[in-house]
């Protein structure tokens, strides 16, 4: 069956792979399944055709046949769940994998998200220039914690799971703001992650469309 995914028109990133769309397009090139795209625009993601299939009017959908899923977690759940390469067989390892990408979302996203935003949206504010580093510091107390746990190891939980996924494309945001190189070890992490065959070609085809004339 067919799996088709939704993704910007034209990424405000300009292609350097922050939108969403990386990280599920990446999962797909791990385990080997061909997918389409439907390219949106920010005026479509908010018109009924697009609301039936995202409630809350963004990108990602994941279709595939009568389904049709958003959120990042559960579409990257459902493709690792579905076809091998992205999750342990052990019961306990997979729990504990499945348990690295509720943590990359629910844990380590919302403070970069919540910095991203802060210098986006917030930087005219009055309030801004001291707001700023408290931010900063909420960022920095998880990941301090991740990479101790991280250690000196490859990976989150021996191989590479859907959870390193997860974990590194949500690293991945922090690039713009140069928090990540305070981390030496979790932006070596980063990279390792880059460095997969299967990430390089998601990159290369969202990037494709972010370039694209016209
Ligand atoms: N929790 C949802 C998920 O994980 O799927 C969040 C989905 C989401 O926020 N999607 C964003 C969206 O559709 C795109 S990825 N936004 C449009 C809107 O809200 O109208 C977020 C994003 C946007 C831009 C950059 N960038 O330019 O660096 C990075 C990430």
């Amino acid at each position: 069956m067919t799996i088709t995914i939704t993704a910007f028109e034209r990424s405000p990133d300009r292609g350097m792979g922050l939108a969403r769309d990386t990280r599920v397009r990446w999962a797909l090139e791990e385990v080997g399944q061909p997918y389409e795209v439907r390219l949106v625009s920010f005026a479509a993601m908010k018109e009924p055709a697009h609301l039936k299939l995202h409630p809350f009017g963004k990108i990602p959908t994941y279709e595939e046949g009568d389904l049709v899923l958003f959120e990042t977690g559960s579409i990257i759940l459902h493709i690792a769940e579905h076809h091998p390469g992205l999750l342990p067989n052990d019961a306990n390892a997979r729990a504990r994998a499945i348990t690295w990408m509720f943590a990359a979302l629910n844990t380590v996203e919302p403070p970069i998200l919540e910095l991203a935003n802060a210098k986006l949206l917030e930087s005219d504010k009055p309030w801004s220039k001291e707001r700023l580093p408290l931010v900063a510091d909420r960022v920095r107390g998880p990941l301090k914690q991740l990479s101790a746990r991280l250690g000196e190891a490859d990976w989150l939980e021996g191989a590479f799971s859907a959870g390193d996924l997860m974990m590194v494309h949500v690293l991945q945001r922090l690039k713009p703001s140069g928090l990540l190189n305070e981390f030496p070890s979790l932006a070596a992490y980063v990279a390792r992650g880059e460095a997969r065959p299967a990430y390089k070609r998601a990159f290369a085809a969202q990037l494709e469309v972010n370039t694209r004339k016209g």
